[in-house]
This record gives C-alpha cells, structure tokens and sequence, in this order.
C-alpha cells in the first residue's frame, strides 16, 4: 500500500499510529504528498494528489489493488481490517462510539486551529474578531471535555492503543510542536499521561518537526 502523506501532518499521523500499532506498518510505503499549496503563503502548487482524492488532501490510501482510501479515519477502519491483531477502533460497541467520538472532538478542534492559523495571516484589520472568538472557544472547550473524560483513555503499558488514545496524542503533539501556540493549557495528569506515551514506538516514530 502507498500512504501519501507530509511529515507534520496531525491526520497521516493518526494512521501511522493505528498501523504501528497493529504491526503493519512494513506493508505501508509513504509518499510525500505534494498537497498543492506553500504552507506558509498558501500559493497554489502542481500536484497530483486530486487524481487520487478530489480534496487534496493526505492521508490518501492507495491499496494494493488500486483502490483510493480517504479520509484518516476511513483509513484506520481500512487498516483494522487487516492482519490479525487486536483492532484499533474497538469490536465492543460501547467503547467504539467513545472512541469515535474521541476522533472526532479532536479532528474539530485541530480544524478549529488551522482556521484560526488561516484567519490570523489576514491583515489584522480585515480578520474577523468574532470568527475568531468562536474559534478559541471551540478550541478550550473541546480541551476541557478531553480533561473530563480523560480516565477512559488506556495505560501506556496497554497491549494496543485505540482511536481515542490516538486522537488524544496527534491532538497535543500538533499543538505541542509550536512552541508560542497559546492552547497548550494541558492539565498535568494529561501531561503525564501523554510523556508516558512516548514510551511506545508508534508515538515515537511518528513525533512531528517542530514548527
Ligand atoms: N478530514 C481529513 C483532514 C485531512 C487534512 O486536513 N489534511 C491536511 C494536512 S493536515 C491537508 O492535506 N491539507 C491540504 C488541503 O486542505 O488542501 C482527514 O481526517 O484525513
């Protein structure tokens, strides 16, 4: 399989994980995406990831008999299919909805971040302030219910880490990797929990650049 993807990336991330940690990770070869815009001044790039996912966007799957697999979280459903180790996203379908909903608290709040990063480049006299105010309140809100819930994610001895374990980690490692982002107002528990985590290769190995 051919995983598009680009190093700092929150969601190619969570798909790296779920695969480490199910062991298949050999049978993943990453392609650096060229995702079609300059990160920095947004200008648009050629590139070839729309022939395989009309948005552009990576993760993009690509299986080993052609099929195009998006977006992160369809991914790692696709991967809990293969092998025969314990999945990612839990059979017991009280603790799959919870981890679903995990994932996806933490995919808004991670876009609640790339808007607020977009709306900040404007020039400060066209920015919209309470655009902004919305966003931040997405942002602590979505932190505090991550704080209120925090005992159900695992140990870090646990055999396999789950989606919501997964969702918890990409969400600090992206807002840990910018050392002046102004969201890391993690309680300590939740701190250590995470340090705790880097103590398996699947976080390890897949730790962003810093900004
Ligand atoms: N919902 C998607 C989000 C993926 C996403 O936003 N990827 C970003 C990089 S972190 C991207 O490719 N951005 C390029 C674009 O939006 O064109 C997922 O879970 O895979």
């Amino acid at each position: 399989m051919e995983l598009y993807s680009i190093d700092w990336s929150p969601f190619v991330r969570k798909v790296r994980i779920a695969a480490i940690e199910r062991g298949i990770e050999s049978n993943i070869k990453l392609i650096t995406a060229n995702i079609g815009f300059a990160d920095k001044t947004l200008k648009r790039t050629k590139s070839n990831l729309t022939n395989f996912n009309p948005s552009g966007r990576v993760p993009t799957l690509i299986t080993d008999d052609g099929q195009s697999i998006y977006d992160s979280t369809v991914i790692v459903h696709y991967l809990d299919t293969i092998g025969d180790k314990a999945h990612v996203i839990p059979n017991d379908n009280y603790k799959k909805v919870i981890c679903l909903k995990f994932n996806t608290l933490v995919d808004e709040v991670i876009d609640s971040l790339r808007h607020i990063s977009l709306e900040n480049r404007r020039e400060e006299k066209i920015r919209l302030p309470n655009w902004l105010e919305a966003l931040d309140e997405k942002v602590r809100k979505g932190i505090e219910v991550i704080e209120n819930d925090i005992d159900f994610l695992s140990k870090s001895s646990t055999q396999i880490l789950n989606l919501a374990d997964i969702s918890i980690i990409i969400l600090m490692g992206t807002i840990k990797r910018n050392p002046s982002s102004i969201y890391d107002i993690f309680s300590d528990k939740l701190n250590n929990w995470y340090n705790e985590m880097h103590e398996r290769k699947s976080v390890i190995n897949t730790k962003p650049p810093k900004l």
